[in-house]
């Protein structure tokens, strides 16, 4: 028997359909198109693994004082060069460089002009071990006039387009720009990006996501949220929770966008001048667009992620994110203490 099924949509095809419906200009599509052009190059790389000399540490420090591996450095250049030419980005912001990169000015560019953001290699430390790590990004658009590092401090409810890469067993790509998250997958054969999902956040779930070696750092309300989670059928929510962590937050928050959850980096007392672990412009930010628009919540425990104001590059914040209940529980429980 012969079966034949329409052809699915390819990244480009849908980012077509946006244009056409005018949700979005061809400018943006444009820079959609080489950021993810982009992660296919990286993802060619990170596929290599040992076999050429990509693994291990680079030698040398972030802007943040993290060790950065030799893949963070190689997929950061990768996304310096594929993003430089498009003609509609001004400025680039990366987690691996201390202040925004200027892109040179092109006589023909037309008046859609944007500002990108990404960490290249979300999850280093899952390189060495062929575990999930991915390619967070970030879309504003580019103010008037000189640029600086102030011109990137715009609240994440601004960005007009966000996403990631997840290399693990297939490469996906996770869209949104504004309507919905579209799941794009690799296709090995062609090289295209194809959709394969349109993925929603349930309301409810029975798996949470943290870092449980912190357990000692957490304030209060978290301490309560995990110890009733982890008493299970026997404590006051009477039904059991599973736990999941991949060490990548492109990992957890797939599997969020994938079947629900919450994912909570809460604020902790580990090393008090950070407010968090996770970077608000580079991996806060995009994943609270995909959870807001896929219909969860994301918040830093008091206020939705979207709106802060943020007041650095490099910021970091709290992220609590995911089903809709369970992150409203965790709100509360902070409210409450
Ligand atoms: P790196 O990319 O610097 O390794 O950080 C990854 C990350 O920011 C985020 O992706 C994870 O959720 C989190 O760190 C993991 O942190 P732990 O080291 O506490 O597992």
């Amino acid at each position: 028997m012969t079966v034949h099924s329409a052809p699915r949509a390819t990244l480009a095809s849908h980012l077509i359909a946006e244009i056409d419906a005018g949700r979005i200009g061809q400018g943006l599509a444009t820079v959609i198109l080489a950021i993810a052009a982009t992660t296919q190059r990286i993802a060619a790389a990170v596929g290599k693994g040992g076999m050429i000399d990509i693994l291990g540490s680079a030698g040398q420090e972030n802007v943040q004082g993290e060790v950065q591996k030799k893949l963070d450095v190689i997929s950061n250049q990768m996304m310096i060069d594929g993003l430089s030419a498009t003609g509609h980005l001004r400025a680039l912001a990366s987690e691996e460089m201390d202040d925004l990169l200027p892109l040179p000015e092109r006589s023909e560019a037309s008046d859609e002009q944007y500002l990108a953001l990404f960490d290249p290699l979300d999850g280093s430390t899952n390189i060495d071990i062929n575990a999930p790590i991915g390619t967070i990004f970030s879309v504003l658009k580019a103010p008037m006039g000189a640029l600086s590092n102030a011109s990137f401090l715009q609240a994440g409810r601004q960005q007009v387009t966000a996403g990631y890469a997840l290399y693990g067993p297939a490469t996906q790509f996770v869209l949104s720009t504004g309507k919905g998250v579209q799941a794009f997958t690799l296709s090995r054969e062609n090289g295209e990006y194809v959709l394969t999902a349109e993925l929603t956040i349930s309301a409810d779930t029975g798996e949470y996501a943290i870092n449980a070696s912190n357990q000692r750092f957490w304030e209060s309300p978290v301490q309560r949220y995990i110890a009733e989670c982890q008493a299970g059928s026997t404590g006051p929510r009477e039904r059991d929770f599973n736990m999941r962590w991949t060490g990548s937050m492109v990992g957890d928050v797939h599997r969020v966008l994938s079947r629900g959850g919450v994912f909570l980096y809460p604020r902790d007392t580990k090393q008090p001048p950070k407010a968090g672990r996770l970077r608000l412009m580079y991996e806060a930010n995009p994943m609270a667009m995909l959870v807001e628009q896929a219909g969860g919540m994301a918040t830093d425990a008091l206020t939705p992620l979207l709106d802060l104001v943020p007041t650095g590059l490099h910021q970091r914040v709290p992220v609590v994110l995911g089903s809709r209940n369970e992150v409203e529980r965790i709100v509360r429980y902070h409210a409450e203490s």
